[in-house]
């Protein structure tokens, strides 16, 4: 996809700061971080959101949580605890039409999503 801002990070003709990369997958902090440590992360492939999962290789849906093991592992989150998020759609006002997974913590985070 020409314009669409989380591939042209994932060709490097954007910086960002890059937190992990593998084959397929690119991860990088959060512009507006939520939490102390926010990390998206991205399939190099150009994919709108989970909608599109069904037509998505299996080994690229394994890899995305593979990294989040990795990253939150990593970053020293895997005995304190993280929360992985994917807005799909309007009503979760995904804002960026690139599939990409949350990963946040680093601070007690709140109870209950709405
Ligand atoms: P969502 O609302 O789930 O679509 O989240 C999109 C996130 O992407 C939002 O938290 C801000 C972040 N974001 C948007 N543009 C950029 C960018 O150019 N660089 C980085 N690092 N993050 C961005």
């Amino acid at each position: 996809m020409e314009d669409c801002i989380f591939c042209k990070i994932a060709r490097g003709e954007i910086p960002s700061s890059k937190v992990y990369e593998d084959e397929q997958v690119v991860a990088f902090n959060d512009l507006n971080p939520q939490a102390p440590v926010h990390v998206l992360i991205v399939p190099k492939a150009h994919y709108a959101n989970l909608n599109e999962a069904g037509g998505m290789p299996e080994a690229l849906l394994a890899a995305l949580l593979r990294a989040a093991s990795r990253i939150a592992a990593q970053l020293g989150l895997d005995k304190s605890g993280y929360r992985i998020v994917s807005n799909c759609g309007p009503d979760a006002c995904q804002s960026v039409q690139h599939l990409h997974i949350h990963l946040l913590g680093g601070a007690k985070l709140a109870e209950k999503m709405s």
